[in-house]
């Protein structure tokens, strides 16, 4: 996907630069790599800091980040030091502690780093990035301190938001750049159907769809609607949880990436698994986007087109007020049929109800024009790394 990929970045740290750890531990999936890597690359790259990311799944963080060696301990990229943490006791080869600390989503840092921080002439700025929540008491927790209990610290709660008062989401300077170029370009959009797919752009009748999701019930019925549509559908599906089905429903034993299959009107692609920017390119290339998660779910925002959201579940429902919040803030000017189809659709998505394309697809000028607008209201909350950076700065002087 070089010919769609964003230009490379080259984060050159000034002689006075904050210097930034990240620690991330990785739950599951690829969400919490993906954010730790993201506001790394940001940070070093937009902000000039000094990054050290700590993290314990380096195979996790290799999918989305192809040029990382599996089998070092501490590695650089980009300008980005990358160390293998072994939990919980491992915090790198030297205890240099970083002007700022962000702890991701709650993974616990290694006691000896916190003792050191304890230890710093200067202490540093301690930072807990929690996990993306639409509801409104997020921007009320925003930026709350917490003292630590036993040390002369205070860890800071930073809470990623899609509203006024809250840290708001990850945003490059260049990426509206990059998507608009990428747009605007048919032989680039050409260059990236023929590599990605093997196959020519589809005709403009067709509509295209990214798959990206967790194992859902509602796919079978969607891969019959999308059979049956009247125009031509021809789904991309980076190769992962959904995979199976995919296989099941075209009668193979896998659906992995560079396999092809296409019944009635449907057409798909199982898609390799690439670094972030060629994600974004995807999302670039389709006119509806499925994505799950967090990071995928805000990317999907700021590629400005009509999006479904697999919401990552959790126990006891917690995560359906969560969808809801982000439905009530997608949705709020749209006219009374377009909000309630796209509930309708989410819903039936995350376990509620059957999916309805034809629905979805009557509504689809509308949500397009949407998508655009919210991409604009969304970026009035300012970018997560520039928002985090200034707090940061704020507090060291
Ligand atoms: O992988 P996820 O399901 O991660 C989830 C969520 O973050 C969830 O909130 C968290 O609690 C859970 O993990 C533990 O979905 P997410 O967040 O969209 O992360 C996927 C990342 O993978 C994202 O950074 C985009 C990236 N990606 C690529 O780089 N290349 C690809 O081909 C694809 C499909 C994704």
């Amino acid at each position: 996907m070089s010919s769609a990929t964003p230009p490379s970045e080259h984060p050159v740290a000034a002689p006075a630069a904050i210097a930034c750890d990240i620690f991330c531990a990785v739950i599951d999936n690829f969400g919490d790599i993906g954010v730790c890597w993201r506001l790394a690359r940001q940070l070093a790259s937009e902000h000039g800091w000094q990054v050290r990311v700590f993290v314990d799944d380096l195979h996790a963080f290799q999918k989305l980040c192809p040029p990382l060696a599996l089998d070092r301990a501490r590695q650089t990229i980009g300008g980005i030091v990358i160390e293998h943490w072994h939990e919980p006791a491992h915090a790198g080869d030297t205890l240099d502690v970083a002007d700022v600390v962000i702890e991701a989503f709650a993974c616990e840092l290694p006691p000896i780093y916190v003792a050191a921080m304890a230890r710093r002439e200067r202490k540093p700025v301690w930072l807990n990035l929690e996990y993306l929540s639409a509801e409104d008491w997020v921007a009320d927790f925003h930026l709350r301190p917490s003292p630590h209990p036993r040390y002369p610290l205070t860890k800071t709660f930073f809470f990623p938001g899609l509203g006024p008062g809250t840290g708001g989401v990850l945003k490059e300077q260049r990426l509206d750049a990059a998507r608009t170029a990428f747009e605007a370009s048919q032989p680039a959009r050409e260059a990236w159907w023929l590599e990605t797919t093997g196959r020519a752009p589809p005709p403009a009748a067709a509509t295209v769809v990214s798959l990206f999701a967790y194992e859902n019930p509602a796919v079978d019925s969607l891969l019959e609607q999308w059979c049956d549509s009247a125009e031509p559908v021809v789904v991309l599906v980076p190769e992962g949880r959904i995979s199976g089905a995919l296989a099941r429903f075209f009668g193979l034993s896998s659906f992995g990436a560079g396999s092809h299959a296409e019944r009635g009107g449907l057409s798909a692609h199982a898609l390799a698994f690439t670094g972030q920017p060629g994600y974004d390119t995807l999302l670039w290339a389709s006119d509806v986007n499925f994505v799950r998660g967090e990071d995928s779910f805000v990317r999907a925002q700021w590629a400005a087109k009509p999006f479904v959201w697999h919401i990552y579940p959790q126990a006891d429902d917690a995560h359906l007020p969560k969808l809801d919040a982000a439905l009530a803030h997608y949705t709020r000017p749209l006219p009374n049929d377009a909000r309630d189809a796209l509930a309708r659709f989410w819903h039936a998505w995350n376990g509620a109800g059957r999916p309805d394309w034809t629905e979805f697809q009557r509504h689809r000028a509308v949500l397009k024009q949407r998508a655009a607008e919210w991409a604009g209201e969304l970026a009035q909350v300012g970018d997560l790394a520039g928002n985090l950076a200034l707090f940061a700065k704020t507090q060291l002087k």
